[in-house]
């Protein structure tokens, strides 16, 4: 049922082409149902909420969520050197214009990620020879190629990305080595020549407590500031662990605002030892909300973005083998009570989802031009079920045309689906799913779902 909080903000959006549809969908809507979306809770505070997306991703279920819940979109990848030149001078922009064209179509911001990095860049690239000029030469014309390309249609590029040590020596880079420290100050002047209106930052992890690597960070900020070099924010990353939010975090935003920069909370994730418990869950819940807190309390720090909001997409359980859980949203698109920590934090109200309930989510698997797959799950936490029924109302005229593991009616927009003979029962910790295929035209907005 949780699931239908983004499907109000998205049948407004894209079908409010006439007063019948909007009059529908309020009616349809019960009183209780929504609470607004992330983004609109963000807006009002001025504040950006972003997520990482995979451009391959954005349609269905995930396209509906971080459409209706994220008023900002970073490429995950598809900005980065290696996925827009993988052969020297053939250029693949697809995925990353794909996702600036959501982006705008949704009235969202986007975050350029990364420009200047050690990693996933191509090979033609790491394994040449170059001497510094040539390096220089390289790096001047890659910023002002890509930069150029997406010129005046985004908020804020991550320059320079992850230039630290953990004790705040330089690492040692294709750059650093080639070109010594200054390659940061001419990455970002060469950026801003590009693109005068895109917000300048350097992103780094382990730099969101006051500790020894967010210092170097600190001072070259502030050295470069003093040299007139165009820098406008710092990245915190946030790749952090379940219950270990630095306690200085605050501090450390206040400390680089007072330096006249922008902070922005990039890649927040937050991982767990899997499984997931109700336990987990909840500490993950007030982690989230003191990140974002820390960040709305200071009026520079512009705001979070999650680095994936999905479990089913995230970079966490390939790269930490035994964790995961680390985004607000569960991979069944179900919100977590994370969701919930960081709608507190932005001013909203929304309560964890209740313990000792059963809940259906729907979600779109996939989609094509005149059809889609459909799933719910039905799950339970604290409570059980001996039987079920989940009724929906389709908001764009969508019919269902097939459905497995259970029995579904449509009359109408109506739709009742009851279970099948053998997965009535669903057991406390336990869930079932069942299947559709529907027709869609125009648009395929998520319904709100009841479980009956
Ligand atoms: O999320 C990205 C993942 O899909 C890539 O495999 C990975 C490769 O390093 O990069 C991930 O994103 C990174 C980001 O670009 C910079 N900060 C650390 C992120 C996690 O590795």
């Amino acid at each position: 049922m949780r699931t239908s909080r983004s499907s109000l903000r998205h049948r407004l959006t894209t079908l409010l082409t006439g007063a019948a549809a909007l009059t529908a969908l309020l009616v349809a809507a019960p009183a209780h149902a929504a609470d607004p979306p992330l983004r609109d809770l963000a807006d009002a505070k001025g504040k950006v909420i972003g997520t990482a997306v995979t451009g391959s991703k954005l349609t269905g279920t995930y396209g509906q969520i971080a459409g209706a819940e994220f008023n900002s979109l970073t490429p995950g990848n598809a900005m980065k050197w290696g996925s827009v030149e993988p052969t020297r001078g053939t250029f693949n922009w697809t995925e990353a214009d794909q996702i600036v064209d959501f982006a705008e179509a949704h009235g969202q911001q986007v975050r350029g990620h990364t420009l200047v990095w050690h990693s996933q860049n191509p090979s033609w690239l790491t394994n040449g020879t170059w001497t510094s000029a040539q390096l220089s030469q390289l790096m001047n014309d890659h910023i002002a190629l890509e930069v150029g390309r997406y010129k005046g249609r985004l908020a804020a590029w991550d320059v320079v990305n992850e230039p630290f040590n953990e004790d705040g020596t330089y690492r040692q880079t294709l750059w650093y080595n080639g070109l010594g420290a200054d390659y940061i100050a001419q990455a970002l002047t060469a950026a801003r020549a590009a693109d005068p209106s895109a917000k300048l930052y350097i992103n780094d992890y382990n730099v969101e407590g006051v500790n020894a690597k967010s210092t170097a960070l600190y001072n070259l900020v502030k050295s470069l500031k003093e040299r007139g070099v165009p820098i406008d924010g710092v990245g915190l990353q946030a790749h952090l662990i379940l219950g270990q939010v630095p306690s200085s975090l605050q501090q450390n935003i206040q400390r680089f605002a007072d330096l006249g920069v922008d902070v922005a909370i990039t890649e927040l994730d937050i991982r767990m030892q899997l499984p997931a418990t109700e336990a987990k869950l909840a500490q993950q819940r007030t982690d989230y909300e003191a990140v974002v807190k820390a960040c709305v309390a200071v009026s520079r720090c512009t705001g979070a973005t999650v680095w994936g909001f999905t479990d089913s997409d995230s970079w966490i359980p390939d790269t930490f083998p035994g964790q995961g859980a680390a985004t607000p949203y569960d991979e069944n698109y179900a919100p977590k009570p994370a969701y919930s920590g960081i709608a507190t934090a932005l001013g909203g109200t929304t309560t964890p989802p209740p313990t000792g309930a059963c809940t259906a989510t729907y979600s779109v698997t996939s989609q094509w031009n005149t059809g889609f797959t459909g799933q719910v799950r039905i799950a339970c936490s604290g409570a059980s079920l001996s039987s079920w029924r989940v009724n929906w109302t389709y908001g764009a005229g969508q019919q269902i045309t097939q459905a497995w593991s259970a029995t579904c009616a449509q009359t109408g927009a109506a739709v009742s689906c009851t279970n099948a003979s053998w997965n009535g029962t669903v057991p406390n910790g336990g869930s079932v799913t069942f299947g559709f295929n529907a027709n869609w035209s125009g648009s395929n907005p998520l319904p709100t779902v009841t479980l009956g």
